[in-house]
C-alpha cells in the first residue's frame, strides 16, 4: 500500500478509536452499540497498543473491573450514561447484580453472557508492542492481569466443559460473537418460547435494511433464552441442566486454546508457577484434541456440536476454522483446512469482490450476503484468520489475505461488516474493532 494512503488510513483509524474513547474504555460503536462489549475490547486493546501503551490496558482493566466472583467475564459492561432506550436488553433487563450472586457490584450493570476470551491476547500485545521505556510499566500491567485472565480461563474450563472435553459450552448465540450465524438455526428453532412481558427492538432503528438484522422470530428466542438464565439466577448447574440452548461452540473454543497459548507466555513473564503452567499446557492440549474430534468427513470442516439434540451442526461457515485458529496441526491436517479456505465456499468464490473469508458458505440454504453472520465479510474475522494463517507459518497466504483487507476496509467509514461480492460497507459506521485490526494491519508491514 502507497505510504500516504497507509498513513492516511491509520490516522482515520485512529481517529475512531478515539471518538469512540468513552474515558478509559470504547464503546463498540457509535449509535448502535453504545457500550463495551467483551471481546470486542480484545481487539480494540490490539489496536490500541499501536496507539497508546497505557490506554490500552486501561481497555482491558476496565473491562475486568465488572468480572464476575466466579471468573466470568460479562459480554457487556453497560454505560451508564448511555440514553435508556439506546440498547435492548439494556441493563434494566438484566439487572445482574441483584439477581445474580456472583454479580460484582453495580452500576455500572453487566450482561449475564460472556464471549470468546480475546483479552489475553490483547494483553500479551500490548506488552509486545510497548516501546522499551514503557516495558516495566507493561510487564507491571500483565502481573495484574495474569491471575484475572487465569481466573477466567478456568471458568470456562470449568462451568463451561463439565466434560472435559476441551469444548466450551455456550448458552446463547449472543456467547458466540457470530450471533445470527446459521450454525444456531437448528438448536434455536429447538427452544420453545414461553409466556414474557412485551419488548420493543431498538437494533432496527440503527440499520436501513431489517434483513441486515435478526428476524423477529429469532430475537423473540434470544430474549427466552436470557429469562430462561435469569429465572436459574445465573447458577451454573442449573443452567447446565436445564437450559434450553447448550452448543459446544468450535469457534469460542478454539480462541479459548490461542488465548490460553497467550497466557502461557504471559505466565513466563510474570514468573508463574509450574503448576499453573502444566494446566494451561494441558488445556491447550485439550482444546485442540477437542475440535480434532469435531472434523467432519465431508466438509472437512470442524462442526459444532448440539448438546440438547446430541448432535453435530452440519452448517458450513468460517467457524469451522477453528482448528486453525487454535493452531499446532499437523501437516495433513493444515493442508485440508487450506484447501477448503481457498474453495469455491470460502476465498475462492468467483464472485466475490476480493479474496476475503465469508462468515458462511453461498452454499448454505440460509446464505445472505447482506444478513447478520449469513455472509457478510466481518474485518475481525478476516483478521483471526490472517493472524492463524501467520501462526502456521503460512506468510504468502497471510500477506495476500492481508492486502485484500486493507483494500477492502479502507473504503466505507470501518464498517462492521461488508458485501462479499460488492464490498458494500454494512451495518453499524465506524465499529471500533474495525479501526483496531487495520491499525494493527498496517502497523505489520
Ligand atoms: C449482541 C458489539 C457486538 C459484537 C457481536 C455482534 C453484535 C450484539 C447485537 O455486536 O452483537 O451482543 O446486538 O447484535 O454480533 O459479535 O460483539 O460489536
Amino acid at each position: 500500500m502507497d505510504a500516504a494512503i497507509s498513513s492516511g488510513l491509520f490516522q482515520d483509524a485512529a481517529d475512531v478509536l478515539r471518538r469512540n474513547d468513552m474515558g478509559g474504555w470504547t464503546r463498540a460503536a457509535p449509535n448502535l452499540y453504545p457500550h463495551q462489549w467483551s471481546w470486542d475490547a480484545g481487539f480494540i486493546a490490539i489496536g490500541l497498543a499501536h496507539l497508546d501503551t497505557h490506554r490500552a490496558a486501561e481497555e482491558l482493566r476496565g473491562l475486568f473491573r465488572r468480572q464476575w466472583r466466579n471468573g466470568k467475564v460479562p459480554h457487556i459492561v453497560f454505560n451508564p450514561h448511555a440514553p435508556p432506550d439506546s440498547y435492548f436488553p439494556g441493563p434494566e433487563h438484566w439487572v445482574s447484580a441483584g439477581l445474580f450472586p456472583d454479580a460484582p457490584p453495580a452500576p455500572p450493570y453487566t450482561s449475564a453472557l460472556c464471549q470468546p476470551p480475546t483479552h489475553a491476547i490483547g494483553a500479551l500485545k500490548v506488552f509486545e508492542t510497548a516501546r522499551p521505556s514503557e516495558r516495566d510499566a507493561a510487564a507491571a500491567f500483565l502481573r495484574e492481569m495474569y491471575p484475572k485472565l487465569l481466573h477466567w480461563h478456568r471458568y470456562l474450563a470449568r462451568a463451561r466443559d463439565p466434560e472435559r472435553s476441551g469444548l466450551v459450552t455456550i448458552y446463547h448465540p449472543w456467547e458466540s460473537g457470530t450471533d445470527n450465524s446459521p450454525r444456531w438455526d437448528a438448536p434455536l428453532a429447538a427452544v420453545e418460547v414461553g409466556e414474557m412481558p412485551p419488548y420493543r427492538r431498538r437494533d432496527l432503528g440503527h440499520v436501513e435494511d431489517p434483513e441486515e438484522r435478526p428476524t423477529d422470530d429469532e430475537y423473540a428466542r434470544y430474549i427466552w433464552l436470557v429469562q430462561e438464565i435469569k429465572a436459574a439466577r445465573c447458577d451454573e448447574l442449573k443452567v447446565y441442566e436445564n437450559h434450553s440452548f447448550l452448543v459446544k461452540d468450535v469457534l469460542f473454543s478454539a480462541i479459548l486454546v490461542a488465548a490460553n497459548e497467550a497466557l502461557l507466555r504471559i505466565g513466563q513473564i510474570v514468573g508463574a508457577p509450574e503448576g499453573e503452567r502444566e494446566e494451561l499446557l494441558a488445556s491447550i492440549e485439550r482444546g485442540r484434541a477437542g475440535l480434532g474430534a469435531r472434523r467432519d468427513d465431508t466438509s472437512k470442516l470442524c462442526l459444532d456440536y448440539d448438546l440438547r439434540a446430541g448432535k453435530p451442526v452440519g452448517v458450513r461457515t468460517v467457524a469451522g476454522f477453528a482448528p486453525l485458529v487454535a493452531g499446532g496441526l499437523g501437516e495433513e491436517r493444515l493442508g485440508e483446512m487450506m484447501e477448503v479456505l481457498y474453495s469455491k465456499d470460502f476465498l475462492g468464490h468467483p464472485g466475490l469482490r476480493r479474496p476475503l473469508p465469508l462468515s458462511a458458505s453461498p452454499d448454505e440454504a440460509r446464505f445472505h450476503p447482506r444478513s447478520y453472520w449469513r455472509g457478510p465479510v466481518w474485518p475481525v474475522m478476516a483478521w483471526l484468520i490472517w493472524w492463524s494463517l501467520l501462526r502456521a507459518g503460512e506468510y504468502k497466504r497471510a500477506r495476500s489475505l492481508r492486502d485484500a483487507a486493507l483494500a477492502e476496509f479502507s473504503a466505507g467509514h470501518f464498517a462492521e461488516y461488508y458485501e462479499p461480492f460488492t464490498g458494500e460497507p454494512l451495518g453499524s459506521d465506524d465499529q471500533s474493532w474495525t479501526a483496531a485490526v487495520v491499525l494493527d494491519w498496517l502497523a505489520h508491514e
